[in-house]
């Protein structure tokens, strides 16, 4: 099994310090919400520790796994690069870490935006990345009391807030931003 040490070595000289305090709220944060709303610890413990390893690679390179690789969507090219480095990280922690549960890798890649159908593990990274400690934005301390209750509706705030934010700055909005919002959206009805 892999300790969080050994992933604490891995991930440390691939991100700022900030970023590395911020990965390990993170894991701890995940692991609160896996107590509350289930999910595997040893998953969530790695896709914590590993969710922004990705996040300092230079744009041309993450560029080139998008062109290079079959499983990547091509569209991440027609946004934003803040969102590629989830799951370009997924292929090159492949490479540069070895094998990854896929239920891990799915949630590293949609860490940023969500998607359609969110498994336990891509609720509890994308909350967790939300929510830790760390953060201070309008809307997070309401994030953080609907996840004492429930995941999905924590989720769901999470996913409108981050639209109307980036509405309000006149940003593009990936699909899968909206593709999470609307799914959870329809379960409230
Ligand atoms: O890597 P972190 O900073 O820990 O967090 P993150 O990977 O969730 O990235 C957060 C940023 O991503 C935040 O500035 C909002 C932005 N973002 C999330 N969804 C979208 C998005 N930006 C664009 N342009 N489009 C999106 O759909
Ligand atoms: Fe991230
Ligand atoms: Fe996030
Ligand atoms: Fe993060």
């Amino acid at each position: 099994d892999t300790s969080r040490e050994e992933l604490k070595r891995f991930v440390r000289p691939h991100l700022t310090e900030e970023r590395f305090d911020h990965t390990v709220r993170v894991t701890d944060t995940a692991h609160e919400l896996a107590e509350r709303f289930g999910g595997d610890a040893r998953n969530i413990e790695v896709a914590g520790m590993l969710h922004d390893y990705a996040k300092y690679r230079p744009e041309e390179e993450m560029c080139r796994w998008i062109e290079g690789s079959v499983d990547l969507p091509k569209d991440l090219l027609n946004y934003s690069p803040v969102l590629w480095h989830g799951p370009v990280g997924v292929k090159m922690l492949e490479k540069e870490w070895g094998p990854l549960d896929r239920s891990v890798q799915a949630a590293i890649a949609s860490h940023t935006t969500g998607n359609a159908i969110m498994s336990i593990y891509d609720k509890i990274l994308f909350l967790a990345d939300y929510i830790e400690p760390g953060r201070d934005f309008p809307g997070v301390e309401k994030a953080r009391r609907l996840s004492e209750e429930d995941l999905d509706k924590a989720c769901l705030y999470a996913l409108d807030n981050t639209i109307r934010f980036l509405m309000s700055k006149n940003q593009t909005i990936y699909p899968d931003t909206f593709h999470a919002y609307n799914s959870l959206q329809k379960k409230q009805e």
